[in-house]
């Protein structure tokens, strides 16, 4: 039997990794009650302090090395095996627990805290270790410009056009552990209810923001919702 959605985008945000112990950013005690945005996640905020810059991303850099993917992520990476259509995820994440439980079809539209990036030369490299400002560039070896491998606030997040296609084809879109804060990404349930009559669903643990927009909404801890849903996804009950 054909399946009941031939392309299905999923969103992420920080809520499907907070089981696996890493923070999110607007939830009590989360990170930007910690930290400010413009000290730590801005371009101007990396010219201005680089070496804070440096330490706030290699705490989390740490922290996503210790972490290891829950029963969400699984369950995404089992959709994107068993159904027998397109299932694409565009994370707003920068840890690679989607990765790691098997997603392959993965956008990550905020970057990769994994790689550092150099605006030296361009090179995208792989990176685990804790970076300073005096860390040369392996690939061109020019110091004081190595940079996480993230987009901050005010930069274009990466593979728009690539997203803003799989939003237009899509059929059913879910959006997973995000409160709707960021645009753009809090906005594709828009572009999604403007191009035609996808089904909506929102998995969180709290209604988002844009709760109202969503045509099924489940709401509980994203290692019990998320399983939950693929199953029944996958037993065309959705
Ligand atoms: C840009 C990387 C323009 C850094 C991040 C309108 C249109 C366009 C832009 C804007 C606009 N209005 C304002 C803007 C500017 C800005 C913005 O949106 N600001 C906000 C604060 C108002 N946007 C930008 O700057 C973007 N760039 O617009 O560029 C441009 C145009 C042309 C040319 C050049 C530039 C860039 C945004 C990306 C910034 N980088 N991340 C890092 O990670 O350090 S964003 C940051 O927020 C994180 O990446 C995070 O992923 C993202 C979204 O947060 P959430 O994932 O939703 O996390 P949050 O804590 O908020 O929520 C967690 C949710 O999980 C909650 O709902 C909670 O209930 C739930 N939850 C918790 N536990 C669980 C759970 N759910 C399930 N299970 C659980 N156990």
């Amino acid at each position: 039997m054909p399946a009941a959605y031939e392309h299905i985008v999923i969103l992420t945000g920080a809520g499907i990794s907070a089981e696996s112990g890493l923070d999110t950013f607007r939830d009590k005690n989360g990170i930007w009650s910690k930290y400010a945005i413009d000290e730590v996640a801005t371009p101007q905020a990396f010219r201005r302090d680089p070496q804070k810059v440096h330490d706030f991303y290699n705490m989390r850099r740490r922290r996503v090395r210790e972490a290891q993917p829950n029963a969400a992520h699984y369950a995404l990476a089992r959709l994107e095996e068993a159904h027998d259509g397109e299932v694409w995820v565009v994370t707003q994440n920068v840890d690679d627990l989607h990765e790691r439980a098997g997603s392959r079809r993965l956008i990550h539209m905020h970057g990769e805290i994994l790689k550092v990036r150099c605006p030296a030369c361009g090179a995208v490299l792989h990176w685990e270790e804790d970076l300073t400002p005096e860390t040369p560039c392996p690939a061109c070896d020019t110091v004081g410009c190595l940079r996480p491998h993230i987009v901050w606030f005010g930069e274009m997040p990466f593979e728009m056009d690539a997203i803003e296609r799989r939003l237009e084809e899509c059929d059913l879109f879910v959006s997973i552990g995000t409160s709707g804060n960021v645009y753009p990404a809090a906005g594709f349930i828009q572009s999604v209810r403007r191009n035609g009559t996808a089904q909506t669903v929102e998995l969180n643990l709290d209604p988002s923001l844009g709760e109202d927009l969503f045509t099924l909404k489940l709401y509980g801890p994203a290692g019990e919702v998320v399983p939950m849903f693929v199953e029944r996804l996958l037993a065309g009950q959705v």
